[in-house]
């Protein structure tokens, strides 16, 4: 007997989804872009506006865990020696504690430093692929999308911060590559409420221009419950 796959209720229309081809995509959940001190705040920011996408994408991440999803977290991010920022990026913004510089958490937005590390309730654990980047999308001087064609992965279900830049800029990189993706709209978050909303306007536009937009809730409703007990996690953040 034929069945029809699943289809997650989405804009402009349902996104079919099959977990055994579906990656969910983690962007920039770090404490340089969520806490005080930070690249995000360096930069005059509100940070807590990006706090509310904490706890749906708590619950997408333990579902995606407990239905086996591949699941990939990035980090932007530099060298100790700062050799793969461009000065065009040390430069930009003039701030008085630029990209490298002591900040509260650490050098600003320097791998290895306490700002550079994914916040403790999204963090990594063993056998998920974690992706230091330079730029704003997460396919540039990566290998993400040669780990998504050896998985064969097909579909994205993207979140993290912030809409507007780092999702928006992954989200039109997969697109030129032939990845289908699905936004969930409260598990990305700006510091523009604005942006946030044309943000997630503009992919679904124009018949899905560079993608889905659906609600955690929508996504969940395709996915296992996660078992309670599954809590005995190895970390690698
Ligand atoms: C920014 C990001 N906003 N992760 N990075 O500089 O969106």
């Amino acid at each position: 007997m034929h069945s029809e796959p699943a289809a997650i209720d989405a804009e402009p229309y349902p996104f079919p989804f099959d977990t055994a081809v579906t990656a969910l995509v983690i962007i920039d959940m770090q404490r340089d872009f969520l806490s005080p001190g930070g690249f995000g705040a360096l930069l005059g920011n509100d940070v807590s506006l990006l706090s509310q996408v904490v706890e749906p994408l708590q619950a997408v991440l333990a579902a995606a865990r407990a239905a086996g999803m591949a699941i990939i977290h990035t980090r932007e991010g530099h060298r100790p020696d700062l050799t793969d920022c461009p000065p065009s990026k040390l430069a930009r913004g003039r701030l008085d504690t630029p990209i490298g510089a002591a900040g509260p958490n650490g050098r600003i937005l320097v791998r290895g430093e306490q700002g550079h590390g994914i916040i403790d309730e999204l963090a990594p654990i063993a056998g998920e692929v974690v992706l230091d980047k330079p730029g704003k999308g997460a396919f540039f001087a990566t290998d993400l999308e040669h780990i998504l064609r050896n998985a064969g992965i097909t579909h994205l279900v993207v979140t993290g911060v912030t809409t507007e830049v780092c999702v928006h800029t992954t989200v039109r990189e997969a697109n030129d590559r032939g990845f289908e993706c699905l936004v969930l709209a409260d598990c990305v978050g700006s510091y523009f409420p604005e942006f946030q909303e044309v943000g997630l306007k503009m992919i679904a536009a124009q018949g899905g221009i560079f993608g889905w937009v659906a609600s955690s809730q929508d996504l969940l409703a395709h996915l296992p419950a996660p078992a309670l007990a599954a809590t005995a996690h190895v970390v690698v953040n």
